[in-house]
């Protein structure tokens, strides 16, 4: 799937705006059109808007509703409707007939609508969202309240990691079209450093040949049993870089007997990255990775996407010095990705799948996550920002069934993209029984917090032996992808004492000072770049405090010296 665009073959217009909404507050024909209880916003999360608890923290099944005209212009091209997230679950009905669903929030799904669609009068599009998470789903939900780590147990709803499971159509809802009898259905581009490009795609239907134009230059390929493969070289290439995004444009037309049937432009980077020793090297240089474990999170919208929050973001972390961002923990919409590709920000990509726990884990489990990760390889393999990919996050990884589990979602990472370097993120230290799968070590480790609270001596020794430990035993660069403490913006005290802006200030400093003495660490990404919605818990004070930013993204103290600190890269 590309991401759809208007070219001079294809038209698009987005359904975003305001839908009608219903629970399910009882089975029904909700399909054909139903009753509204309220309006709802699209894109957005649905929970935020609503004051009702019932509304609010519904996670069974809702259903939103609109029209829209097709314009007769259009009626003998292929129609495609896109939804680019749906959380959990989507199931689409036009006109009362079913297109078909979709499992697992955060990517994107599409359904040909070319023959259910009507020219001559309104279509009724009406969409079942379901947010019922389970032992079968990715993440996991709904544990009774036994998840681990333990700190999340018995919190409202029960969730086994610490965001709030907002719900609803998340990002935008687009119809878009194509030649009936030829169009091109998808693009890889990889590339090397000296400017050699390699293009390979699928075309669906009747056309013989493509044409790709790239820097005034084209070549054509033929296409054979629906594949094609072509290759040329950029001249005096401008690599791609953090903060030095250059980028590339290779336009592909699909053609028949001379006849353009469609045509896309798709846009690209060089670079190359890869693992060598205890380094990352991006375009052959070592890269230290310095910023943040993020979230799509903000007041009233939640994880529906906004361009001004992310163009906001995104300043915050140039004003910070900061080059690179984990997508936790689950992957950002595609708008925000190809923003990082116009800006030059190091992404590791994530997938869905946040504390999988092997106590409950299912086969489903694991086709759900296999699913989710090479529909996320799928979507963003083309983005030059995406530098590594990370299978999950703080899974029970220290149980043996852990094993077979990771090995084979490493092994699909790999049959995919052979270009990237695949890390997984772990909390169990040097007890992870999995890192052999993987090139990089992403750990999350919280000393001076949940451990050693208040102790910033301590918990500086106690990174050290942790950190020394792990490097013995895995024998690879480790990457520190979460510390920090929670912090309430404009608490202060002398001595630091824990959630005072000193504390999260002094602890962050001496925790990044012994990274830095460590010649085998990658990268130090603070936990969080800004505070976030949780569910309900006795840990939580309105949500996580561990942002370096405020929820409205004021900094706190914390920002002013590290941004001193990530002003000089460390090499
Ligand atoms: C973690 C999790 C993250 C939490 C964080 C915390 O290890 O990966 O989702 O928000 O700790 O603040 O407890």
């Amino acid at each position: 799937m590309i991401y759809p665009k208007r070219t001079r073959t294809r038209d698009l217009f987005e359904l975003n705006g305001i839908w009608d909404f219903a629970r399910e507050l009882a089975p029904g024909d909700f399909a054909n059109g139903f009753a509204p209880e309220k309006q709802v916003a699209v894109p957005s999360s649905y929970n935020d808007l609503f004051t009702e608890e019932e509304f609010r923290m519904w996670d069974k099944g809702v259903w939103y509703q609109r029209s829209f005209d097709m314009p007769k212009m259009l009626k003998d091209e292929r129609i495609v409707l896109r939804f680019n997230s749906v959380s959990y679950r989507g199931e689409a009905f036009l006109n009362g007939v079913r297109l078909g669903d979709h499992e697992t929030g955060y990517t994107p799904f599409e359904f040909d609508i070319t023959d259910v669609v009507d020219f001559g009068k309104e279509n009724r599009l009406c969409v079942r969202v379901e947010n019922l998470l389970s032992t079968d789903t990715v993440p996991m939900g709904n544990l009774n309240n036994n998840p681990e780590p333990g700190q999340f147990a018995g919190q409202y709803p029960d969730m086994p990691f610490d965001f709030f499971p907002y719900a609803g159509i998340h990002r935008p809802v687009m119809v878009y079209t194509t030649s009936k009898q030829a169009w091109l259905d998808t693009v890889v581009v990889t590339t090397q450093n000296d400017g050699t490009v390699n293009v390979a795609g699928q075309v669906a239907g009747s056309a013989s040949a493509v044409v790709l134009s790239c820097e005034g230059a084209s070549v054509e390929a033929s296409v054979e049993s629906g594949a094609f493969e072509a290759a040329f070289k950029i001249d005096d290439v401008k690599l791609w870089n953090v903060w030095e995004p250059n980028l590339y444009n290779v336009t592909i037309q699909v053609v028949d007997d001379g006849d353009v049937l469609d045509e896309y432009t798709q846009r690209f980077g060089v670079r190359e990255v890869k693992v060598e020793g205890d380094r990352i090297l991006l375009n052959g240089k070592p890269v230290y990775f310095q910023g943040f474990g993020r979230h799509e999170d903000f007041a009233v919208i939640g994880k529906g996407l906004n361009h001004s929050v992310n163009i906001r973001d995104h300043e915050l972390l140039k004003w910070i010095n900061a080059n690179s961002y984990r997508t936790t923990h689950y992957p950002y919409s595609e708008e925000l990705i190809q923003l990082c590709d116009e800006q030059g920000i190091l992404i590791i990509s994530e997938a869905p799948a946040v504390s999988i726990n092997f106590e409950f884990v299912t086969e489903r489990t694991l086709d759900a996550h296999l699913k989710v990760l090479a529909e996320l390889i799928e979507r963003d393999r083309n983005y030059p920002s995406v530098v590594m990919w990370s299978v999950a996050n703080e899974a029970t990884t220290n149980r043996p069934e852990s094993i077979p589990y990771f090995k084979k979602l490493s092994e699909l990472v790999r049959s995919m993209d052979s270009t990237r370097p695949v890390t997984m993120i772990t909390c169990k230290a040097e007890n992870d029984l999995v890192m052999e799968f993987f090139d990089v070590v992403g750990v999350n480790l919280y000393p001076g917090w949940y451990h050693l609270p208040g102790q910033v001596a301590d918990a500086k020794d106690d990174l050290r032996n942790t950190l020394e430990k792990m490097y013995a035993a895995f024998k690879k660069p480790i990457m520190i992808t979460e510390f920090g403490a929670d912090t309430i913006a404009g608490l202060h005290s002398l001595p630091a004492e824990q959630w005072s802006e000193e504390y999260q200030t002094e602890l962050i400093l001496g925790l990044i000072e012994v990274m830095r003495e460590l010649d085998f660490v990658v990268g130090e990404h603070i936990w969080n770049f800004a505070d976030f919605r949780t569910a309900q818990n006795f840990v939580r004070v309105g949500g996580n405090k561990k942002g370096a930013f405020t929820r409205d993204r004021q900094p706190k103290m914390v920002c002013h010296f590290v941004k001193k600190i990530w002003e000089k890269p460390r090499y």
